[in-house]
């Protein structure tokens, strides 16, 4: 008899309670797709702008629970698919060279532009003191309020590693979300700088006026990565030792050959405090953006970090798997000793270790995000 023709079937579709099968059926398979319908619904309200999906769907970023981490990939391979037309722009410097306060003018006069900003932090400070560089919302009461300008702080209690993951997961979430400009700040200290770097199109370096110290202090690798020096300050009695630290970080900057992609980095200055300079900073930027679109650099530049993202967290996960694998957590001990005995060499523990890593990891979860 077949499915859909016979006697029985059509004696069946005239039956009440057939219509009660079905309907329990397909109240069945709803059920079964439910945990797919919070992503479905964030994922739609985020494209629409809505701020408090973001939050949300942040938050699910943020966690270190599995499943929080499977919705939110859902979440965002949906908001990768939205097209957008965003800059990133990284913004270091050291502790009270006026990070924030720039944040909350820039960020003001990018909303006055009819554009959406939205603040983000890589802060490895963060979760050790509450005086997180976005905790200090107070440096920006104006910008807070705007109804254009998202803020958000970093998340605590993980390593750098995950902030910076998190963070750049919240990029994609943001531009999905309309936001035009994406701000990332970071303090101005070692890897975190590296991590920001390599999440946006634009790294500016804030620095302070008075340049003679400054410049022999001045870390070469962060010059080389920095596209803007910006001697933030230049007000009040600082107007004079801000133009003599300009021109001495040109003729510095002079010595380094143009990036990769042509570009010379520029100096600039300005009050971030009395809002001024901000104009021929965003000017540069966009002009930068102009420039490295035309050549298709900009494009480049993505997909380079895209790949670097990649590997990167490839390798971190890697890793996490190798140490939590309880096998080697006993063998390591064992192994560590017998090496600093010199009873085995290094490689060859090296070689059991990873191979026995191998073995009893087959059929191993591949993502755990705890530990991070
Ligand atoms: N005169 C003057 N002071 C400024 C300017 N920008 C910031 N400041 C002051 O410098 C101090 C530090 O500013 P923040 O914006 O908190 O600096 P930050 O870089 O965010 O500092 P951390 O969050 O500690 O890393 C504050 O007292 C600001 O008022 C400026 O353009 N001119
Ligand atoms: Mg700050």
């Amino acid at each position: 008899m077949g499915r859909y023709g016979g006697k029985d079937s059509n004696k069946q579709i005239n039956q009440v309670p057939q219509k009660n099968t079905r309907s329990e059926h397909i109240t069945k398979i709803q059920h079964k797709r439910k945990p797919h319908l919070l992503e479905d619904a964030l994922g739609a309200e985020i494209i629409k702008g809505n701020q408090t999906a973001l939050a949300r769907a942040i938050t699910l970023v943020e966690s270190t629970k599995k499943d929080d981490f499977n919705k939110s990939n859902t979440i965002i391979e949906k908001c990768l698919l939205q097209k957008t037309d965003s800059i990133r722009i990284g913004i270091t410097g050291v502790p009270g060279v006026g990070k924030s306060t720039f944040i909350e003018s820039f960020g003001k006069k990018i909303t006055s532009l009819g554009k959406k900003v939205a603040v983000l932090a890589i802060d490895p400070t963060s979760s050790q003191s509450k005086g997180s560089i976005l905790g200090d919302k107070t440096r920006m009461p104006e910008l807070v309020k705007d109804p254009n300008a998202f803020i958000r702080p970093s998340p605590s209690s993980l390593s750098l590693g995950g902030v910076a993951r998190k963070t750049r997961e919240t990029i994609i979430l943001c531009e999905a979300a309309g936001y035009d400009v994406i701000l990332i700040e970071t303090v101005g200290v070692g890897q975190s700088e590296i991590a920001a770097h390599s999440m946006v199109d634009f790294f500016l370096l804030l620095k302070l006026p008075g340049a003679g110290d400054e410049l022999q202090g001045i870390k070469r690798g962060i010059i080389e990565m920095a596209d803007a020096l910006v001697i933030n300050k230049a007000d009040g009695d600082n107007i004079k030792s801000a133009r003599f630290a300009e021109t001495e970080f040109k003729r510095a900057l002079h010595l380094y050959p143009p990036k990769e992609n042509g570009w010379a980095p520029k100096v600039l200055s300005c009050s971030a405090l009395e809002n001024r300079g901000l104009d021929e900073i965003w000017e540069m930027i966009a002009t930068y953006v102009q420039q490295a679109k035309e050549t298709d650099s900009f494009k480049l530049k993505r997909q380079q970090q895209n790949k670097h993202w990649l590997l990167q967290t490839i390798d971190e996960q890697l890793k996490l798997q190798f140490y939590q694998d309880p096998a080697v957590k006993t063998k390591l001990e064992k192994m560590i000793k017998e090496v600093s005995n010199n009873k085995v060499s290094p490689f060859k523990a090296a070689a059991e270790l990873l191979q026995m890593h191998r073995t009893s990891s087959t059929g191993a979860p591949t993502y755990t995000g705890k530990n991070e």
